[in-house]
């Protein structure tokens, strides 16, 4: 196998211009975007996607979740493909490069092989992971657990949106849903790369992350039930506001996170309250509790105390809840030689570095059950995401693809 000199890069500014182009697909409201999964939106980022790998001379497939992926040739066609991508839907005010970066990251990739006229024994497919984000239809990395075995197709495909439209039908709406069986495709290895999320990397000055570790995540969706009543002439004893017992759980979730400090984390980001009308007294709140750490004992031991927390609660006050598992996964330890092929690639490369657990959850954590995985991270500003004022700098997106680049190649074997 040819060996990999350090002044092996991608074009940083054709990687640039790719994300900005993407960014103009799903513009959000203050300069983020809002391409949410099976959307118009996200329809249209798949075909610009599409467009450039068909450039790139990928052949292009695609599953029965919509996931897609772009094939290069290597010189060896029986040879198991190294994979590299990401997802390219985004949260409502999501930003531009969660996900993104990690997908056209891997298309440069291509572009830069292609520009050099390096041939690799393994061939390497760029993929796009439908409805990583879950916020549209939960649960979050929904396509690559189908494809791990986590989810049955027809329970994915059955998932609703607020609007009550189902995943599957929304998927065949925007004509993205392909006649590949989900999960057929064998690894020799995955590879993401993605933006932190969180704030390690840029105060601490490393330009890039090595990811040995994610957090696990649960998900419980938590319905609470009291009484609709007047919030003018209803007396104060007399009423059975399920507002109020959501606050009082949210604050014992507060607690509870606080209690395993400093990695575990809690809190609910998706809250309906019903009827919703300013002189209603909420007769029933449904939210979803997001609790996470990187041992799973914790997050067990946070799970059993919500339940039990929130049915005190609601019992005191005389009123009902009910409770829904509608996500999780357990800590992930990365493959450990596709984490040193990381490694050597930020040393070779003279990138500072450090290990990382991920906080949040990536298709990663899902493809790590199936095939030899690891991750690359790249600081962001202030560690913010899931928020449209998300930032990176070109250098950290360029320092993270030419990692991406040189763990991939010498996973995918160079030879010529
Ligand atoms: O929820 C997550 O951690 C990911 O951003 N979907
Ligand atoms: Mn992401
Ligand atoms: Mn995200």
């Amino acid at each position: 196998m040819a060996t990999i000199g350090a002044n092996l890069k991608i074009n940083s500014d054709r990687l640039w211009d790719s994300l900005m182009e993407m960014a103009k697909i799903g513009p959000g409201v203050a300069g983020g975007n809002n391409r949410q999964t099976v959307t118009d939106e996200d329809g249209q980022g798949r075909h610009l996607f599409q467009d450039w790998c068909k450039a790139a001379g990928c052949t292009m497939g695609l599953d029965q979740m919509g996931n897609m992926f772009a094939r290069r040739e290597g010189t060896d066609p029986d040879a198991l493909p190294v994979y590299v991508g990401s997802h390219l839907d985004t949260q409502p005010t999501g930003g531009k490069y969660d996900g993104v970066l990690g997908v056209l990251g891997g298309l440069e990739i291509i572009r830069t092989l292609n520009d050099l006229g390096i041939k690799t024994k393994h061939p390497i497919v760029v993929t796009n992971w439908t409805n990583e984000e879950g916020t549209r239809f939960a649960p979050a990395m929904l396509a690559s657990g189908v494809f791990a075995g986590m989810h049955t197709q027809d329970w994915a495909y059955g998932r609703t949106d607020a609007e009550g439209k189902t995943f599957g039908a929304e998927l065949e709406r925007i004509g993205w849903k392909g006649d590949e069986k989900v999960g057929d495709r064998k690894m020799h290895a995955f590879f993401e790369l993605h933006i932190e999320q969180g704030p390690i990397l840029e105060a601490e000055g490393k330009d890039i992350g090595v990811v040995t570790h994610g957090q696990g995540l649960s998900w419980t969706q938590v319905t609470v039930t009291g009484k609709e009543s007047h919030t003018g002439s209803t007396p104060m004893p007399m009423r059975k506001n399920a507002g109020l017992a959501m606050a009082r759980i949210l604050d014992k979730v507060e607690e509870i996170a606080l209690s395993h400090a400093p990695h575990a984390v809690g809190a609910a980001g998706h809250i309906d309250v019903y009827p919703n009308s300013r002189n209603v007294i909420p007769g029933k709140v449904v939210f979803t509790v997001d609790l996470r750490s990187p041992n799973l004992a914790v997050i067990e031991d946070m799970e059993a105390r919500l339940h039990a927390e929130a049915r005190k609660i609601v019992d005191d006050m005389g009123m009902t809840v009910e409770f829904e598992k509608v996500g999780g996964f357990d800590p992930v330890t990365f493959d450990a030689g596709c984490v040193t092929a990381v490694r050597n690639a930020a040393e070779r490369l003279g990138y500072s570095h450090r290990d990382l657990i991920s906080g949040a959850g990536h298709d990663a954590c899902w493809i790590n059950r199936t095939a030899p995985t690891a991750m690359v991270m790249c600081p962001c500003v202030d560690g913010l995401s899931h928020n449209e004022a998300e930032d990176i700098s070109q250098e950290w997106a360029a320092a993270g693809a030419d990692v991406l680049l040189h763990a991939v190649v010498e996973t995918a074997e160079i030879v010529a």
